[in-house]
């Protein structure tokens, strides 16, 4: 079934591997009209560690999204229409949550993440030292990831406003390539932001007093389907979620407490 042969894992990866051990573990991966590279990231992912369950959340797609990736085997949530990223997201963290998984680890339906690179996102979380973990493009010393002109520039002022902020130095905001504990997965179950969410996802998380960090990844460009994110778009997008951090300064940060399921 798998056409991906799983890579030879470093010491470093074994070692993660052999860490995971019992801990349930679940793999969201939100898809929205991504029938190109859906069931290939599925692959990977098994691939990488065949313990994770994967749970894919079919944004309203209107491709065979769903279908390929219930071929594959993934669980697949099928929202009944397109709810935008944050709610798909959010709908595999209270799927997490829901489930007693210990871990969460997101990666985009696109095949834009690299599931080989799990290791260094999870081993912050195994080790106890994170509760939040995000994969940054630019954290590495040879970041060499390509992105426009209008979205670099973007990147980095929200770089310097989060690091302000959350005081603490971050590269990458609008990553969605990270991993959550049992902390993370409660809380994102209980409040998500809904549009352009990994940047107010990321203050929220360090204002509830989660441990961030950050590790350097590699990450793809786009394969297949087509980003939401155009020139025009950056603008609104940027608008949009400076606007969001501000007004989330003055949120008082109570989160419903929920019932554990487990
Ligand atoms: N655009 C978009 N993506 C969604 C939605 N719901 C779920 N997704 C998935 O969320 C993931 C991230 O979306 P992308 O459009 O790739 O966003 P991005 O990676 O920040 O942008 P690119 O670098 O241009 O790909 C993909 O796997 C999408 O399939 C939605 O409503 N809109
Ligand atoms: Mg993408």
């Amino acid at each position: 079934m798998a056409d991906v042969a799983a890579a030879p894992a470093t010491p470093a990866a074994q070692d993660v591997l052999a860490q995971l051990g019992e801990l349930k573990r679940l793999a969201v991966v939100p898809a929205f009209n991504e029938e190109a590279s859906v069931g290939r990231v599925i692959d990977e992912i098994r691939a990488f560690d065949p313990g994770f369950d994967i749970v894919v959340v079919d944004d309203g797609s209107t491709d065979r999204t769903a279908g390929v990736a219930a071929d594959r085997g993934a669980h697949v949530l099928r929202l009944p229409f397109n709810l935008g990223i944050g709610g798909a997201v959010q709908t595999g963290y209270r799927y997490a949550f829901e489930r007693g998984y210990d871990v969460a680890a997101q990666v985009d339906g696109d095949g834009q993440h690299d599931p080989a690179q799990l290791p260094k996102i999870l081993e912050p979380l195994l080790a106890g030292s994170a509760d939040l973990v995000v994969g940054s493009r630019f954290a590495g010393p040879e970041a060499a990831y390509r992105s426009s002109a209008t979205r670099r520039v973007g990147i980095r002022i929200f770089a310097r406003i989060v690091s302000a902020v959350v005081r603490q130095r971050v590269t990458d905001t609008t990553s969605g390539f990270r991993a959550v504990n049992r902390k993370g997965i409660a809380l994102f179950a209980a409040d998500y932001p809904h549009d352009y969410p990994e940047v107010e996802a990321t203050v929220m998380s360090v204002k509830h007093k989660l441990r961030l960090q950050e590790v350097a990844v590699e990450m793809r460009e786009r394969s297949g389907g087509r980003s939401s994110i155009t020139a025009l778009r950056s603008v609104y997008y940027m608008a949009k979620v400076l606007l969001a951090i501000f007004v989330g300064l003055f949120r008082r940060y109570a989160v419903p407490v929920e019932e554990e399921h487990r």
